[in-house]
Parts: C-alpha cells; sequence; structure tokens
C-alpha cells in the first residue's frame, strides 16, 4: 500500500469511528512567499491549525501558483477553493465600492486608510454577501510611490512611459498622464521589465524591494499617493460546513492576522526604503510640478469614482471624511 493509499485509509477510518476528519483547505494567494502579506497569512494558517489542533489545515498555494490572480475571487464564489487572498482594487470594474482605496490621493496614510476601510467596509461585505463570499480580514500595503529609468521632473516627463498598472485605477491614472498601461502580476514584474514591455510603475516600496527594481530601475518617487487592500475571503458555505469551534478559531485568527498585518504593514515602508537606497536606487520625494500634477489626476479619478459609484460612493466618501 502506498503512503497515499495509507493516509486515505486512515481518514476513512476515522470518519467511520465519528472522530473529527482534518480537513485541508487549499488557499491560492498571487504574492510571492517573502511579501509580507503572504508571510502574514501563513502565520494566519499556523495559528488556525494550533488552535483546531490540526482539525483545520490551511495550505497557502502563493504566487498565484495555484489559480491566476484576476480568477482567484472567482474560484472562491464558484467553491474551487474555500478561501483566497486577493488585490480588493483589481474588482473597480466590476462594482466601483471595490475601487475605493485605489483612488489617488483620497486616503494616503495609515490613519487615513483605517477610516476609508471603516467607511467602506458595510457595502463591500454587502457585494461580497451577495456572491456567497465573507471577509476574515484586510490589510493594506504601504502607501505607492513611482518607479522609473530616469529622473521625473515634470508630467510631461512622463508621457509616453509603458506603464506597469495592477488594476483598473492604474490603468486610468496611465492614460491621463499620457503614458501606456499594461496589466502585470507582481510575480511577472522582473521579466516585464527586463523584456521592455514596462519602464515605469506605481507601487509600494515592499513590491519593489521584492521585485529586486535596482536591477532594472534606477529611480523612486516616494509619492505616497494611496493605500491599497488585500482581502482575505471564505466561501460561506465552505464556512458554515465548519463544527462551531473550528468557525470561532478562524475568526479569532483572522482577527489578530489583521491587527497583526496592519502593524506589519506600518513597519515596511522604511526598512524597503532603507533597501532600495543599499541597492543605489535614487530614493526621493517628487518635486512640486510632478506632486501638483498627479494630484489633478488625483481629483480627477475622485470625481470620475463618485460618478461610477453612485449614491453608495457617496456614501462611503461622507462616512470616511466626517
Ligand atoms: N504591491 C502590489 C499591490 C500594491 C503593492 O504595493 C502590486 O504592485 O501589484
Amino acid at each position: 500500500m502506498t503512503m497515499l493509499r495509507l493516509a486515505a485509509a486512515t481518514a476513512a477510518l476515522t470518519f467511520a469511528t465519528g472522530v473529527a476528519v482534518a480537513e485541508t483547505w487549499d488557499m491560492p494567494t498571487p504574492y510571492p512567499d517573502s511579501t509580507f502579506h503572504t508571510v502574514n497569512i501563513k502565520h494566519f494558517a499556523e495559528d488556525v491549525k494550533a488552535a483546531t489542533k490540526g482539525k483545520l489545515e490551511i495550505k497557502v498555494h502563493s504566487a498565484g501558483s495555484l489559480f491566476k490572480h484576476p480568477e482567484i475571487k472567482n474560484a472562491v464564489r464558484g467553491g474551487q477553493v474555500p478561501i483566497g487572498e486577493f488585490f480588493i482594487s483589481l474588482l473597480d470594474n466590476e462594482n466601483a465600492v471595490f475601487g475605493v482605496d485605489a483612488v489617488p490621493f483620497l486616503a494616503t496614510d495609515y490613519a487615513a486608510a483605517k477610516k476609508l476601510w471603516a467607511a467602506a467596509r458595510p457595502a463591500t461585505e454587502k457585494l461580497f454577501d451577495q456572491q456567497g463570499i465573507s471577509i476574515l480580514f484586510a490589510v493594506p500595503w504601504p502607501p505607492q510611490g513611482l518607479y522609473t529609468k530616469r529622473a521625473i521632473n515634470s508630467m510631461d516627463d512622463l508621457k509616453g512611459l509603458k506603464f506597469r498598472a495592477n488594476n483598473p485605477a492604474g490603468t486610468r491614472l496611465a492614460e491621463l498622464a499620457g503614458m501606456v498601461p499594461t496589466q502585470i502580476e507582481v510575480p511577472d514584474i522582473p521579466q516585464a521589465f527586463a523584456t521592455g514591455r514596462v519602464d515605469a510603475m506605481i507601487t509600494s516600496p515592499s513590491t519593489g524591494a521584492e521585485s529586486k527594481s535596482w536591477d532594472y530601475l534606477s529611480h523612486y518617487y516616494h509619492t505616497q499617493a494611496w493605500v491599497p487592500k488585500n482581502v482575505i475571503v471564505v466561501n460561506k458555505r465552505a464556512f458554515q460546513r465548519l463544527d462551531k469551534d473550528t468557525q470561532n478559531a478562524v475568526q479569532d485568527a483572522a482577527k489578530k492576522a489583521e491587527e497583526r498585518g496592519w502593524t506589519m504593514s506600518m513597519a515596511e515602508t522604511d526598512a524597503k526604503l532603507k533597501i532600495l537606497r543599499d541597492n543605489k536606487m535614487s530614493v526621493n520625494d517628487p518635486n512640486a510640478a510632478l506632486k501638483t500634477g498627479l494630484e489633478a489626476i488625483g481629483e480627477k479619478m475622485t470625481a470620475e469614482w463618485l460618478k461610477r459609484a453612485g449614491a453608495e460612493g457617496e456614501a462611503i466618501v461622507k462616512a470616511y471624511r466626517k
């Protein structure tokens, strides 16, 4: 008998005798293992395993290895997997509410991001609920900055650049700045720059450092343009199938993971800016021309977002600005 058959036989036996059966949940995530989000999620999985004494094991499949990033939400929705992580603003085209944290310059630091999440969470939960999905926790990336191959002193310097986007808001920003956007996932960044498909991006110091941006880029501008989030969601039916104790263990671990994740994120900016500097990237604040130019795009995109998000969007922004 092979080990696999033996394991299957043991599981069946355990089931037959009525002793709780260990369950494994496959969890697709989009980002590499060294990303702090992935580290946090693995910690979450360990907490769940310990609290349930191994009854529920969450197996993390990082870097889009089980499902590609754009497919993860629907994989959870359809029950192909019970749990998953994705970049919430990726769904901006499905419903503008999902894109509120990627509106440039609406919320640019952690305190604002926290307020914005509190304002947007109820509407976000409602939308997911209609799809049979519940939110377990959400964790922000550090504020987003601009990476380029040469000095950018004005909005004109951006014109014509091939811009790596990671959501519809990035695509729109590129268009408004006269750049040419291409959607590229984090694990594919080094290759996309190396082959010349793109030559600029806006992302966190975390992703720039993890992607070794100094190998193909030279300048980073700390624009702190927005603080976008990843969400970790479960399929409601899969969650309801768990016994009460296991459900509680998952929810407790999720609560801890959300707190830990925000703390980890806040520590990232300084740590990863140092890595960029250590690797001879030029790290600077944007000059006045670049800053005001990007802010003008932010204002335009805020107006566009409010229009798309309608009354629901207005309520979110009102609650946020209160
Ligand atoms: N890194 C991810 C999402 C935002 C970030 O900082 C990315 O670049 O796609």
